[in-house]
C-alpha cells in the first residue's frame, strides 16, 4: 500500500528490483496464443487523426501513435499539465444562508423553479482544463511506394508496432510507454529484405517537436531536442460561450510549466541537430527517448516554476534511460506490464478471428456478423487502458484517460464525479487490477481536505462534500460560478460514491489495514457531512435537499421543466449504502459505536425508495412527468448497479421494479453515449438478463466504439468526441456477466449470452478474496476453480441449471454445506486452490 503522501519520485523508488527472470528475453514468455488470447488491435492503414490514433502509456506519460508514412505524429501527455493553479476555492461564505433560501423554496412552498433558481447562488468557479502537452514529429525523407503496411498495439507487451516495407526494405518502428524508465520510447529500423541483391534503403528523417501551448523548441547539442511549454492560467470549459476563454498570466507567474526533452541514439548513420529540429541519416535503428514532466508539485503546492528545476527532472530520467539498450528499455517494460495484464485471461467463442480481418474490418462488420472475439479484444483493450493510464503514483484516468490533443478540450477533460470518473474504475477490483485503483483513492484523500472546507464555508457543515466536477487542483465546489445548470452544477453527492470504491477496495481484498487507515476516516467524514446535510422534509423523515438526479430534469404540472427536488432516489441510495458500509466498518474494526448508532438512527428516518404506477422504480421524490423518459444517466439504477442495496436474493421485487425502470429508459432512447451503454451492460448483467446483457454489448460496440476501440460521446449535429469512460464500464460489465460476488455469494456465469456459448476466463476476483475461473462449452461449465487469497467461509453458487458435484483439492473432497437455494457454503484456506466439478 502506498503511504497517501508519497509523491512520484519517491514511488519510483519503490519499485521492486528486477526478477532474475529478466535476463532471459522478455519474448521467451509464452506467445499470447497459449495463454488463450486475441490481444492485437492492428490496421492495414495509418490513423489520420488523434481520435483514431493507437494509444500507449505508463499511467503518467500517455502517447497516441498515428503511425503515418512519410510522417508519423506522436501526440504527447503528461497527466499533470493541467491549466490553473491552487486557489483560496469557491466557496461562497454566504453559502449557508442560500442554503437555507433553496429548502425553503423547496420543502415548504413547493416552490421548485424558484428553489433551482436559488441554487445557483451556492456556485463558485469552473474546473481548470486538462492539457495536450504537444506533438513528436517524425518527417522521414521522401522514398518509393508503401507496401505490407501493417500498424498494430500488442495489448500483452503494450507495444504499438509500425511496419511498412519500401522496395527492398522493410521499416519497423516499436513504441512503448515505460512504467519502469519512465519514458516514452521509440525504436526504428531499416532492415533490406532476407535475400535482396541490393542493400536496403537506410533511415533518414527529421525529428520535431511542436504544441499548442505558449512553446519554444531547441537543440541541445547534436542529439537531444528539448520542448519548454506553459499552460494558460485559466482555461474556460469548451461548453462556455466565453469572450476571452484562455487567459495566460505571466504577470502573476501562474501557469503550468512544463517539458519535453527528446534524445536520439542512431547506429551507424549520424544525428545533429538543424535549427530546431534533428536530423538522422543513413542510420539502420535509432532508438528515441522522451522524457515529459511539469512543475506539479501537489494538489494543494504552486507549482514549480523553474525551467530548470523540470528540466533537470527530464535531464536525469532521460540521462538514466538512455544508458539503457534498446532490448533492455523493452525487456524492462515488458517484465512489468505483462505479468499485470496476464492476471485475467478470457476467451469467447474460438478466442480469434481466424478471417485474417484487421480490427478496423472486424469492429464494422460487427453488426451484420456475431464476433464474440472481439468482445474479449474490447474487454481486454479495457484492461490495457487502464494500466496504461492509472498507475501507483500517477493522476487517476481523467474523461480521455490521459489523452488528449486539445487545448479546450470536451468538458475540459477533467474528473466528472456523477458518473464518469467512477466508471473508470469499475473493472479495477474484478479484473484484478486493485492497484490501479490507488490514484482514485488519492484523489478523494486530497479532495476530501478541500471538501472540508467546502463542507463548513459553504453550508456550515462537518465532514468533507464535492460536487459533479473535480480537477488536478482538487476543486470541491459546486461549478457554474452562478449560472451553471443546477442539473449538473449543484449535484453534491460526490463524496458517498468515492467512498463506495473505497468500501469494494476493501470488500474485495479483506484488508483490514486499508480500511482502517484509508477508508475508514474517508468515510467518516461523508458520512458527517450527510448526517447534517440531512433535514426534516415535514412528514417525518429525513431527506436531501436541494437533490439532482444527474443531469436528467422533471416536468411541473405547468409545463415547466426543473431539475431540483427532495430525496431523489439516488441520494437517498448513496446514503443507504454509505451509513450501511461505515456502520460495518465500526462492527469490522470495532470502533466508534457511538457514531453507527447515530447512523441507525439516521438510517430508520430515510424516506423509503418508491415504485410509479408503470411497477418502476421511481428516479424522484414523486412521480413527475419526465421530458427526457431516454435520459443517459440512470441514476436510480445506481441501486443494482454498481451498488448492490438491490439484489436477487434480498429485494427480488425491488429488482423487478429498476427493471422496469430500465426498460422504461431503453425504449425511450437511454443508452446512447458510450458510458450509458456500458452501465446498460452492468446493469442487465445484475439484473440476470444474459442475452440482454450480450445486445448491450453489441450496442456498445456498434454504436459508441471507434475502429480503433476507443469508446464515443456523440457531440452537436451526428458528431462525437472520444470519452473514455465507456472502455471501463464496457469490460466491467463483461466481468459481471460472468462473475458477480455482490449478493453474499459468488456466482458462476451468472448473465452469459447464448451467443457466448463457448469460452473461459481466469483470474477474476470475487469479494472476500478469491479468483476464480470458469470454462465452458455449448453454454455449461466445464470446469471451475477458486484461488483463495484469504482464510474465509464462502457461498459458491453454480451457473443457472447446474449442480455443484463436488469441491476438490488434489484428490481430497472438501465438506461442504449444501444450502436449500442450491449454493454450497465451504471454509477454504488462504493459498488454496480448489476445483469445482459440475454434475
Ligand atoms: C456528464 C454526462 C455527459 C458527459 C459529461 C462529461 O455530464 O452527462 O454525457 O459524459 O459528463
Amino acid at each position: 500500500m502506498l503511504n497517501p503522501v508519497m509523491k512520484r519520485r519517491d514511488f519510483l523508488a519503490t519499485l521492486p528490483a528486477l526478477p532474475p527472470a529478466l535476463t532471459a528475453s522478455a519474448s521467451a514468455a509464452p506467445p499470447a496464443s497459449e495463454i488463450g488470447g486475441d490481444f492485437k488491435l492492428w490496421y492495414r492503414k495509418p490513423a489520420q487523426k488523434w481520435v483514431d490514433g493507437l494509444p500507449i502509456g505508463n499511467g503518467r506519460l500517455g502517447a497516441m501513435v498515428l503511425g503515418g508514412v512519410p510522417e508519423e505524429r506522436i501526440f504527447l501527455n503528461e497527466d499533470t499539465l493541467w491549466t490553473g493553479f491552487p486557489g483560496p476555492g469557491g466557496n461562497d461564505p454566504n453559502g449557508p444562508k442560500y442554503l437555507a433560501d433553496v429548502r425553503r423554496l423547496i420543502l415548504q412552498d413547493k416552490n421548485y423553479a424558484a428553489g433551482e433558481t436559488a441554487a445557483k447562488k451556492l456556485q463558485g468557479p469552473f474546473t481548470v482544463s486538462y492539457e495536450a502537452l504537444g506533438e513528436l514529429h517524425l518527417k522521414f525523407d521522401a522514398a518509393g511506394p508503401v507496401t505490407d503496411y501493417r500498424l498494430e498495439l500488442d495489448l500483452d507487451s503494450a507495444l504499438c508496432n509500425t511496419s511498412y516495407r519500401i522496395e527492398n526494405t522493410i521499416f519497423r518502428r516499436e513504441a512503448l510507454a515505460s512504467y519502469r524508465d519512465q519514458v516514452i520510447a521509440l525504436r526504428l529500423t531499416a532492415q533490406a529484405l532476407p535475400g535482396a541483391a541490393e542493400p536496403g534503403a537506410k533511415l533518414n528523417f527529421t525529428v520535431g517537436l511542436t504544441s499548442l501551448l505558449k512553446s519554444t523548441a531547441a537543440a541541445e547539442g547534436d542529439t537531444r531536442l528539448r520542448m519548454t511549454a506553459k499552460a494558460p492560467a485559466r482555461m474556460d470549459p469548451d461548453y462556455l460561450n466565453s469572450k476571452n476563454p484562455v487567459v495566460y498570466d505571466d504577470a502573476a507567474g501562474h501557469g503550468m510549466r512544463c517539458e519535453a526533452l527528446v534524445d536520439v541514439k542512431a547506429e551507424d548513420g549520424t544525428v545533429h541537430a538543424d535549427g530546431a529540429v534533428l536530423r538522422v541519416e543513413n542510420a539502420t535503428a535509432v532508438t528515441l527517448l522522451v522524457a515529459a514532466a511539469t512543475g506539479f508539485r501537489g494538489f494543494d503546492k504552486l507549482p514549480d516554476l523553474s525551467a530548470d528545476a523540470i528540466h533537470a527532472r527530464c535531464v536525469q530520467t532521460l540521462d538514466a534511460a538512455a544508458k539503457l539498450s534498446w532490448p533492455e528499455i523493452h525487456k524492462r517494460h515488458v517484465h512489468d506490464y505483462l505479468p499485470m495484464f496476464r492476471r485475467v485471461s478470457l476467451r469467447l467463442g474460438a478466442g480469434t478471428d481466424a478471417s485474417g480481418r484487421s480490427t478496423d474490418e472486424r469492429v464494422a462488420e460487427y453488426a451484420s456478423e456475431p464476433d464474440p472475439a472481439l468482445a474479449a479484444l474490447y474487454f481486454h483493450f479495457g484492461r490495457y487502458l487502464l494500466l496504461s493510464s492509472s498507475r501507483p503514483g500517477t493522476q487517476p484516468a481523467n474523461l480521455q484517460g490521459l489523452w488528449g490533443d486539445l487545448l479546450r478540450p470536451p468538458w475540459s477533460s477533467n474528473y466528472t464525479t456523477n458518473i464518469n470518473v467512477e466508471m473508470n474504475y469499475w473493472l479495477a477490483e474484478t479484473c484484478n487490477l486493485a492497484d490501479c485503483h490507488e490514484p482514485l483513492f488519492q484523489l478523494t484523500e486530497e479532495l476530501s481536505r478541500n471538501g472540508a472546507t467546502t463542507a463548513r464555508v459553504l453550508y456550515n457543515l462537518p465532514g468533507w462534500v464535492a460536487h459533479h466536477n473535480t480537477d488536478l487542483w482538487r476543486l470541491s465546489n459546486p461549478v457554474g460560478a452562478k449560472s451553471g445548470d443546477p442539473r449538473w452544477a449543484n449535484w453534491p453527492m460526490c463524496a458517498p460514491w468515492l467512498c463506495e470504491h473505497l468500501w469494494e477496495h476493501y470488500a474485495f481484498s479483506g484488508d483490514l489495514e486499508f480500511l482502517r487507515r484509508r477508508a475508514w476516516p474517508l468515510m467518516k467524514g461523508a458520512a458527517e457531512f450527510l448526517l447534517g446535510w440531512l433535514v426534516e422534509d415535514g412528514a417525518g423523515h429525513l431527506t436531501t435537499c436541494p437533490s439532482i438526479s444527474p443531469e436528467n430534469g422533471f416536468y411541473l404540472p405547468d409545463g415547466t421543466v426543473v431539475t431540483v427536488d427532495a430525496g431523489c432516489t439516488m441520494d437517498l441510495a448513496l446514503i443507504r449504502e454509505l451509513f450501511g458500509n461505515c456502520i460495518s466498518a465500526t462492527k469490522l474494526l470495532g470502533i466508534e459505536a457511538d457514531f453507527a448508532q447515530r447512523l441507525e438512527a439516521a438510517l430508520k428516518r430515510l424516506p423509503p425508495f418508491r415504485i410509479g404506477t408503470q411497477g418502476q422504480l421511481l428516479e424522484y421524490s414523486q412521480e413527475f412527468r419526465e421530458p427526457e423518459p431516454g435520459h443517459r444517466h440512470m441514476s436510480h439504477l445506481y441501486t443494482v448497479y454498481p451498488s448492490p442495496l438491490f439484489t436477487w436474493n434480498k429485494t427480488p421485487e425491488w429488482m423487478e421494479a429498476a427493471r422496469k425502470s430500465l426498460e422504461i429508459r431503453l425504449v425511450n432512447g437511454g443508452g446512447y453515449t458510450g458510458w450509458s451503454a456500458a452501465w446498460v451492460v452492468n446493469l442487465r448483467a445484475r439484473l440476470r438478463d444474459g442475452d440482454k446483457a450480450g445486445l448491450a454489448v453489441a450496442r456498445l460496440l456498434k454504436q459508441s466504439t471507434r475502429l480503433n476501440l476507443l469508446d464515443t460521446h456523440p457531440m452537436g449535429q451526428g458528431g462525437f468526441v472520444f470519452q473514455i469512460d465507456g472502455n471501463f464500464g464496457g469490460p466491467a460489465g463483461i466481468a459481471e456477466m460472468l462473475l458477480q460476488s455482490h449478493d453474499g455469494e459468488i456466482t458462476l456465469l451468472p448473465a452469459l449470452p447464448s451467443a457466448w456459448s463457448e469460452g473461459s476466463f481466469s483470474g477474476l476476483r470475487a469479494r472476500g478474496g478469491l479468483t476464480v475461473s470458469v470454462d465452458w462449452v455449448n453454454g455449461r461449465a466445464t470446469a471451475a476453480q477458486l484461488s483463495a487469497k484469504r482464510t474465509a467461509d464462502f457461498t459458491l453458487r453454480p451457473p443457472r441449471a447446474h449442480k455443484i458435484a463436488a469441491l476438490r483439492q488434489g484428490a481430497e473432497s472438501l465438506a461442504v454445506h449444501r444450502n436449500a437455494n442450491g449454493t454450497v457454503t465451504v471454509r477454504l484456506e488462504a493459498g488454496t486452490v480448489t476445483r469445482v466439478e459440475f454434475a
